[in-house]
């Protein structure tokens, strides 16, 4: 695996595989790997030549008062992960090379897929997500990858990136990638990385939520607020107050009231200690019972 820290060098390592026609795979990352982020680098291994992972802690998409400067860190290893996955090329660049002087640009998603739930001004605030979609459009620029490799954990901003590059003709297929989890349920996170001991156990209490929800909605509740109330109940009894559990289309994140047919996107986010957790759960709407005469027809 080669680890390359400027642009050209980048582009220097990719420049012979691109000329042969070779599939490049990104998956971009903030780095302090976890299983959830091999598995996009597995994905990415599975369906493509060259896998290219960046790891970049980008300043512009945190807020004042998050986490920026306590994000957890850990270079050396995270190298010795992604060389163990195969990955190709490890890059790693600075907020000075990313953000130089004089940057003035940013790529916005406007709208609804970026003004709720992490993107209401009460959450992470519509910045979050400009912060995000401008790095990727740079991170896409760079590396003109064929795929990119994101994980359902943060389904939001998978459909924020999948418009952006609708919208603005990136030639990438945006790969959107299950969320991986630990045996009992919580969803791994460098974030999870805060947590001590006791709030480790509370904070169980997201996905178990989550599953409440499924289950409701799997014995037959109708509306998105029984699915809510299911999961807000299981949050309260663990002592979790959320700062939101919402149900909404998995499609655009519109609001709806009933459980029609289409699939339902359930999304929490959380504090537990010092962590600000999100995690989600897509419901899709069980196949229809076949019918009278269906039964009948011979196969
Ligand atoms: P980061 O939080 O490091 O996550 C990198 C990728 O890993 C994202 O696509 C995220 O959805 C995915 N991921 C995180 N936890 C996961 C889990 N438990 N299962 C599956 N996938 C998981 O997301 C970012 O970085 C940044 O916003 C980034 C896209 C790199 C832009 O800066």
């Amino acid at each position: 695996m080669k680890i390359v820290r400027s642009k050209p060098e980048l582009r220097e390592s990719l420049a012979a595989p691109r000329r042969s026609g070779r599939r490049i795979g990104l998956v971009p990352t903030m780095g302090y790997f976890h299983e959830g982020h091999l598995s996009l680098m597995r994905a990415a291994r599975r369906e493509c030549d060259v896998v290219v992972v960046s790891l970049f802690v980008n300043p512009t998409q945190f807020g004042p008062g998050e986490d920026l400067d306590a994000y957890p860190r850990d270079e050396q290893r995270d190298a010795e992960l992604a060389q163990l996955e195969g990955v190709d090329l490890l890059w790693i660049p600075t907020v000075d090379q990313m953000y130089s002087e004089g940057f003035a640009t940013a790529v916005e998603v406007a709208g609804d897929l970026t003004g709720v739930l992490e993107g209401e001004p009460d959450h992470r605030g519509p910045d979050h997500f400009r912060g995000v979609t401008t790095v990727v459009a740079k991170l896409l620029n760079s590396v003109q990858p064929d795929a990119a490799y994101f994980g359902r954990k943060d389904a939001q901003q998978a459909l924020v990136l999948q418009r952006m590059v609708d919208d603005l003709d990136f030639p990438v297929e945006i790969r959107a990638m299950p969320t991986i989890r630990e045996e009992d349920g919580l969803a791994l996170s460098s974030r999870n990385a805060y947590l001590s001991p006791d709030e480790r156990e509370r904070a169980v209490a997201i996905s178990r939520g989550l599953r409440a929800a499924e289950r409701a909605a799997a014995e037959g509740a109708t509306s998105t607020q029984a699915l809510v109330e299911a999961a807000l109940k299981v949050l309260r009894q663990a002592g979790v107050e959320p700062e939101y559990v919402e149900a909404r289309s998995a499609d655009d994140l519109s609001t709806i009231a009933e459980l029609n047919g289409r699939p339902v996107l359930v999304a929490v986010a959380a504090r537990v200690g010092k962590a600000r957790l999100i995690d989600n759960v897509l419901i899709t709407p069980a196949p229809e019972e076949p019918s009278d005469s269906s039964q009948e027809a011979p196969l």
